[in-house]
């Protein structure tokens, strides 16, 4: 065995090549077999530095190494198995067997539990299955159907310890997740190889995070992409939509954001419109725009290639911009304009491009870029006579094709998952040049790893049943645990017909995932909320205004997943590991943010059912009645169609919003509902100008109680003023009127309403009540 040795970093020079073990930092390491230098990763993230292990104690044993940083120690045999420990004492990871050139295998003890892995439509832990990463436009899946259209080749392994495994490689790959030996992972993928990270934090969320740093956090969004979004397969026109957005306001709605989806173009080519039935876009977009909406239009990757006189296509030929086989013939296909080429979003140049293609689509009043079916997805491919011999129709570009990859040059089969990730980025850097002053909203089907650096996501093709709605929630939550923070799947389904009841409760769920949107398909009927019925539409628009009062809190989770890399949405095993009954009775439950728990309905007819409560110093409370609940229980409730089921850590301080129609509108006053807790504890409230690049503010709410005393002391932070008038304060928990109540030091007026103490303040007050 050779071996050569700089600090964090061993190689063992194999029968099979060189087998490298590095650590990023104490905690962080890799193992891989790229050469020095290669920079093949579409995933990690360009601006993170690492700074190496405090401590790299290399020791050479009887069979390999033994490396010791401050917090880990590894063990690398000589055929290249990793077994790491805590220094602390508890073990992270064992290796079944020696790595390959593209497998890794890992053993599993009986209660590891298998988390991450981006869209998969299973259950949170996906023990048990075999997936596949290959990017898929799945029409209509259903529960297990795989691959779907993102892939993430992260596994959040939580057994005794919590451990990140990230497969850095972006061909076809596979994990069996025990399915095949219920103790043991493996990974296999087709010719890649093996770059894997290991990232062992101290807890579940540490790991998500661990991985945000290493693949990039979402950027801050404009506060409009957190308000509700109407979308329909496909607003036939001007008209239409019109009225659509007449509708919400008429009906007291709240609504941000409408969709244009394919039709709005002229023949399906992109960049265009179809002016029969938009004849006026900058009217329209303006109209909409000081209506309040936001308006969002479709781009597919196809470019029509069969149109001599489609200016996009004959430019994207100026610079070689599309995809070609081997012998140079560009790839063609067929989508919905026809026949397509398809440009190579893995080239620098051709992202310029594409990107500045967004300019018309900005000047006409666009505010955001919806990339669909960039898989890519196609529904046949032309026969290439010599080329193509022999190939299926893959539904997608042939593998043997050729791309860019930044100048490195490879095929499609490296190509293929990075694909829909490298359209977005375009879109995203082109928005961020045409307009720098506006915070891009990009969404997109397809991703890879780190695609979260370049927006927002959707989960596709979903359908209009209730095992969707469970599907949504848990594909939401694992997104989240994959880095990709901001996503959400449509609401009320895409394909089928939901009933009113369903519409009900997939709103509520809605008003509770990042990307709030609802949106249907062609042939079935309109699903916007007052189509079901007054209750049903009395029950949204409850759901959606909550949503808006709670927007507060979502933008202060979002600036958390921008900055710290926590997810948005997190499933409770990532926050209480170790708490067994949470498998058993709530494994679709979940946090918004630091302080709200939530546990929609996700059941047909479900009026009344058991409410799991984690345990928490001080317990809960529920957020809309304030009633105390103590934490570590079952509670029976009642959950007609109209109930959200939410709740509120005691210790926390929860900002609510007035109701609004959208965003847009200035808040005159927050309300702060504090709901103590023994103890000192406390909650973030962030606030900016909503868009832009400007300042911010942070404010820590510190919020402390004990026997005699309840206080409320904001830190503030940063730059921003905030625009509120005041704050109106809520204070839950007391037993009866307070004694005294100070604000800043001085006797104040409150107001006893037999449950909460209310009271008026100025913005950052301190507030000082004596029970
Ligand atoms: O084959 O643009 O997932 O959201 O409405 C359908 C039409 C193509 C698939 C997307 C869906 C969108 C639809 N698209």
């Amino acid at each position: 065995m050779e071996s050569t040795l700089t600090v964090g970093l061993v190689t063992l020079d194999l029968p099979d090549g060189p087998l490298h073990l590095e650590a990023l930092d104490d905690r962080t390491l890799r193992l891989h077999r790229r050469a020095p230098g290669d920079a093949s990763s579409y995933a990690l993230d360009p601006d993170a530095v690492w700074r190496g292990p405090s401590r790299w104690d290399l020791i050479e044993t009887a069979d390999g190494w033994r490396v010791e940083t401050s917090d880990l120690t590894v063990l690398l045999s000589s055929a290249g198995a990793l077994t790491v420990t805590e220094t602390a004492g508890g073990t992270v990871l064992v290796d079944a067997e020696a790595p390959g050139p593209a497998t890794h295998a890992v053993r599993l003890a009986p209660g590891d539990r298998l988390m991450g892995l981006g869209d998969k439509a299973l259950s949170l832990d996906r023990r048990g299955h075999r997936v596949e990463m290959w990017n898929t436009d799945a029409f209509k899946y259903g529960r297990g159907t795989d691959p779907l259209y993102k892939s993430v080749p992260f596994v959040l392994k939580q057994g005794a310890a919590a451990v990140g495994l990230f497969y850095d490689d972006s061909h076809r790959a596979t994990f069996d997740l025990g399915a095949e030996t219920p103790d043991r992972l493996a990974y296999a993928v087709d010719r890649g190889v093996l770059d894997l990270y290991v990232l062992a934090a101290e807890s579940p969320l540490g790991v998500v995070q661990a991985f945000a740093r290493l693949t990039g956090r979402t950027p801050m969004l404009p506060r409009w992409a957190l308000g509700y979004h109407q979308c329909r397969y496909s607003y036939m026109d001007e008209a239409e939509i019109r009225e659509v957005a007449r509708e919400f306001r008429q009906r007291d709605i709240p609504c941000d954001a409408l969709y244009f989806d394919i039709h709005y173009m002229d023949g399906f080519r992109v960049f265009t419109w179809d002016r029969e039935r938009f004849p006026d876009p900058p009217g329209l977009l303006a109209d909409l725009r000081a209506d309040g909406f936001r308006s969002v239009v479709i781009v597919d990757p196809g470019v029509k290639a069969d149109d001599p006189d489609y200016e996009v296509y004959r430019q994207g030929t100026e610079i070689d911009a599309y995809v070609r086989y081997p012998d140079g013939e560009e790839v063609r296909g067929e989508v919905w304009p026809g026949t397509c080429a398809f440009p190579d979003y893995t080239s620098p140049a051709v992202r310029d491009w594409w990107g500045g293609l967004h300019a018309g689509l900005v000047a006409d009043g666009v505010d955001g870029i919806w990339n669909d079916m960039n898989e890519p997805a196609l529904f046949s491919v032309a026969h290439v006579e010599g080329t193509m011999a022999g190939e299926e129709n893959v539904g997608t570009i042939p593998d043997a094709a050729r791309h860019d990859l930044d100048g490195r040059g490879g095929d499609h089969a490296e190509a293929h998952n990075v694909y829909g990730m490298q359209m977005q980025r375009a879109t995203y850097d082109g928005l961020r040049a045409i307009a720098p002053d506006v915070r891009p909203f990009t969404i997109t089907r397809a991703a890879y790893a780190g695609a979260q650096r370049f927006g927002t996501g959707w989960t596709g093709d979903n359908s209009a049943s209730w095992d969707h709605l469970t599907l949504a929630v848990q594909t939401c939550l694992s997104l989240g645990t994959s880095g990709m923070p901001f996503v959400g799947a449509d609401v009320g389904g895409f394909v089928g017909t939901p009933s009113g009841e369903l519409v009900a409760r997939w709103t509520q769920v809605g008003a509770l995932t990042p990307l709030f949107r609802n949106h249907s398909a062609i042939d079935t009927p309109r699903q916007e909320p007052w189509l079901f019925g007054e209750e049903v539409e009395r029950v949204c628009r409850q759901a959606i205004q909550l949503r808006y009062r709670l927007l507060p809190s979502f933008y202060t989770a979002l600036w958390q997943a921008a900055t710290d890399g926590l997810p948005i949405l997190r499933a409770l095993p990532l926050v209480h590991p170790h708490d067994e009954t949470i498998r058993r009775t709530s494994p679709l439950a979940f946090y918004v943010g630091d302080d709200l728990l939530a546990h929609p309905v996700l059941e047909e007819g479900q009026t009344e059912r058991e409410i799991y409560l984690p345990d928490h110093p001080g317990g809960w409370y529920d957020l809309l009645t304030g009633e105390w609940l103590d934490g570590r229980q079952t509670v029976w409730t009642q959950t007609p169609l109209d109930r959200l089921p939410l709740y509120a850590r005691a210790g926390s301080v929860v900002a609510l919003a007035p109701p609004a129609s959208h965003t847009g509108l200035p808040v005159e006053r927050l309300e702060l509902h504090l709901f103590p807790a023994p103890g000192a504890h406390g909650s973030w409230l962030y606030d900016d100008a909503g868009d832009g690049y400007g300042p911010g503010w942070q404010c820590r709410l510190a919020l402390t109680s004990d026997a005699t005393h309840l206080r409320l002391a904001p830190a503030e932070h940063g730059e921003w003023q905030p625009r509120w008038t005041g704050w109106d304060l809520v204070v839950h928990g007391l037993d009866g009127p307070p004694q005294t109540t100070r604000v800043d030091g001085a006797p104040a007026e409150a107001a006893w309403d037999g449950r909460a103490l209310r009271l008026a303040v100025p913005v950052g007050a301190s507030v000082d009540i004596r029970r």
